[in-house]
């Protein structure tokens, strides 16, 4: 900052940056107070789990629950508030008592205490939120909050809040499916991401630099698919791009028309779905398109149809590496919105929490 004008960006590249010291800084907390353990005696583990939240939050709940699924077998879904307030029947009905997690940085979005209230009072259903903030209005509907404070940022666009309560609700997961070993591998992740995210800011800086995109594409499956829609939503909130996201394989149904060499494709590769996965990228890079690849790691083929390629090399199983996927598209929008000559920490239009009038 210089005596009276901040610096564009300031405030999210250090949130983006501290994501490895932040999730230590997290799990530290949630075992202060053993919040995982309490967690899991207040709340008997149920046959169905529904993680709620807006934005950004709702595409932590589309990460967390597949590693839901994966990590207790129960069957866990993702809805956004504005679903479950508009549409309740939909989201209730069918299921068997299903048990809500309210996913909000803030714990002040209008529809996540819409939704909190519509399960506690009307539906007369205990609810748990995770937050990175405390007194806030969510924790007083919820029967019970899961804090993870060194998460909470001063910028609008959420990077490490997602990767941390991300983090959170995989160990609280990890808990209630006794997976100790995977508990365990997730608490490796801060030190072996560091390694991954060292080289990337200087080597995105350089291509972007180098590069101009008409169109933004992220690719995921399965525990990804959550991942992509946030790497697809900071390009557009920090760089007023237009970004777009599916399911991997779901690109040949018709969005792969819009291949180019002026639209970058990223694809976040999975392991479970590797093969599958590549032959798409195989096709997109046959096409034209300018190809950005997160992969744990890379084989022959894979190296030879990225642009630019990204491996993380963790020595973790799949899903405890999932929040790493993340920093390449934090870091493309960061350096993509500064190209543009826009400041990062205030993107347009946009407020770091959506608060509605009573009458919405
Ligand atoms: C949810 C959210 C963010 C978005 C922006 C507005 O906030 O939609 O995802 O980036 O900050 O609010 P929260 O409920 O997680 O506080």
């Amino acid at each position: 900052m210089t005596a009276d004008k901040p610096i564009p960006g300031a405030h999210t590249q250090a949130e983006i940056l501290s994501q490895p010291w932040c999730w230590r800084e997290c799990f530290q907390a949630l075992d202060e107070k053993d919040q995982l353990g309490q967690t899991c005696i207040r709340f008997p583990a149920r046959a169905d789990w529904l993680f709620v939240g807006c934005g950004t939050s709702y595409y932590i709940a589309l990460a967390a629950a597949a590693s839901w699924t994966h990590l207790t077998g129960m069957r866990a879904r993702a809805v956004p508030a504005s679903d479950l307030i508009l549409f309740p029947h939909l989201v209730l009905s069918g299921s068997s008592l299903c048990q809500p997690v309210l996913i909000s940085r803030s714990g002040h979005t209008s529809e996540v205490l819409k939704a909190a209230e519509y399960l506690e009072v009307k539906s007369n259903i205990r609810t748990l939120a995770i937050s990175c903030a405390t007194h806030q209005p969510l924790e007083e509907i919820c029967t019970a909050t899961l804090y993870l404070l060194p998460a909470d940022e001063q910028s609008t666009v959420m990077t490490r809040s997602f990767s941390s309560m991300l983090l959170g609700l995989q160990a609280l997961a990890a808990a209630y499916g006794h997976q100790a070993s995977f508990a365990e591998a997730l608490r490796g992740l801060p030190n072996q991401a560091q390694a991954a995210l060292d080289p990337l800011p200087a080597r995105l800086q350089d291509f972007v630099q180098a590069n101009e995109f008409a169109d933004y594409v992220f690719l995921g499956q399965g525990p990804l698919f959550g991942l992509a829609n946030e790497c697809m939503l900071k390009v557009k909130e920090m760089s007023r791009s237009y970004a777009q996201c599916f399911h991997t394989l779901e690109f040949r149904h018709g969005p792969k028309a819009i291949v180019s060499p002026e639209t970058l494709i990223t694809f976040l590769l999975s392991e479970t779905g590797f093969e599958a996965e590549t032959e798409v990228l195989e096709e997109v890079k046959g096409l034209g398109g300018t190809t950005l690849v997160v992969t744990n790691q890379a084989d022959v083929a894979v190296r030879s149809a990225a642009d630019f390629p990204v491996e993380l090399n963790l020595d973790l199983p799949e899903y405890a590496r999932l929040a790493a996927f993340v920093f390449a598209g934090q870091l493309l929008g960061y350096f993509t919105g500064l190209k543009k000559g826009y400041d990062p920490d205030r993107p347009r239009h946009l407020s770091r929490v959506v608060i509605l009038n009573d009458k919405d």
